[in-house]
């Protein structure tokens, strides 16, 4: 919330600064076009970003779909994925790498005792069907406070263990959706530990954002610089296949 505060106040002194910078020209008829331009520009970013900052709408319990159905992979069935169901997950880590000060890996049942949130919140797939559903999860934002992001960080990529057609599944969000107070790992949906079609036995939860940013089975979670480097560079999955856009605000 702070990285958010901070940056919305930086933009607004900055503009500030620029119109102050203006007065003195503010009489000729092309300086005042072009300062109404920027003073415009600068109400238009700044709405944007609050926008950002608002919370996805939750619903109550009794609102809840009778039915959350599952869609791409529903089991990995790798033999490593297979071996940690075997195990109830008991192995299974998260690690948080890339540039970070301090990379992590968590166990999932230190994701599952840390301080969680819940949230009934809807769920849009492309593919035109929605649920309603209850997700209880950390707030990523206390992970990547405790990894420590390094300043050249802007993306976090999510590394899958499942892969369609041999291509692996991963998605990427920039640091506002990060640190969005709604952005949670999740690994209980409806009071239940999270099963496998919906991505057992973390999967994040980015409220703001469509169905296929929602990765399912995370492994890794990897801060970036750019996207470039990153399988077909375009931020996720279906992004680099089907030409989804990266940024698939709701
Ligand atoms: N790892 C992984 N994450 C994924 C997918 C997938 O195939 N693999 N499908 C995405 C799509 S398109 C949707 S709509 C949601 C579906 O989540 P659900 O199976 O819990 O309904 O997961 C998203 N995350
Ligand atoms: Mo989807």
């Amino acid at each position: 919330m702070s990285r958010l505060l901070s940056r919305r106040s930086a933009l607004a002194v900055g503009a500030g600064g620029l119109v102050a910078a203006c007065d003195t020209v503010a009489q000729l008829p092309a300086a005042q076009t072009l300062l109404g331009g920027a003073e415009r520009a600068h109400r238009t970013l700044q709405h944007t970003i609050v926008a950002r900052d608002a919370l996805a709408v939750e619903y109550r319990a009794d609102q809840r779909s009778p039915v959350f159905r599952s869609n791409g992979t529903a089991n990995p069935n790798t033999p490593d994925y297979n071996a940690h169901a075997a195990a109830r997950f008991a192995d299974w880590r998260v690690t948080i790498d890339g540039l970070v000060a301090r990379p992590l890996s968590l166990r999932i049942d230190q994701l599952r005792t840390m301080p969680s949130r819940n949230q009934i919140t809807r769920h849009d797939c492309v593919e035109g069907w929605s649920a309603i559903g209850k997700w209880t999860g950390p707030r990523l934002s206390r992970l990547l406070d405790a990894a420590g992001l390094r300043r050249d960080a802007r993306y976090l990529v999510f590394h899958c263990a499942d892969a369609l057609n041999g291509r692996p599944y991963y998605e990427s969000i920039d640091l506002i959706d990060a640190f969005h107070p709604q952005t949670i790992l999740a690994w209980a949906l409806n009071d239940r530990l999270l099963d496998v079609p919906h991505g057992a036995p973390v999967r994040l939860r980015v409220e703001r954002q469509l169905g296929y940013k929602h990765a399912k089975y995370v492994q890794r979670i990897e801060a970036v610089a750019s996207l470039d480097g990153i399988a077909g560079g375009k931020g996720g999955f279906w992004e680099d296949v089907a030409g989804y856009d990266w940024y698939a605000g709701i």
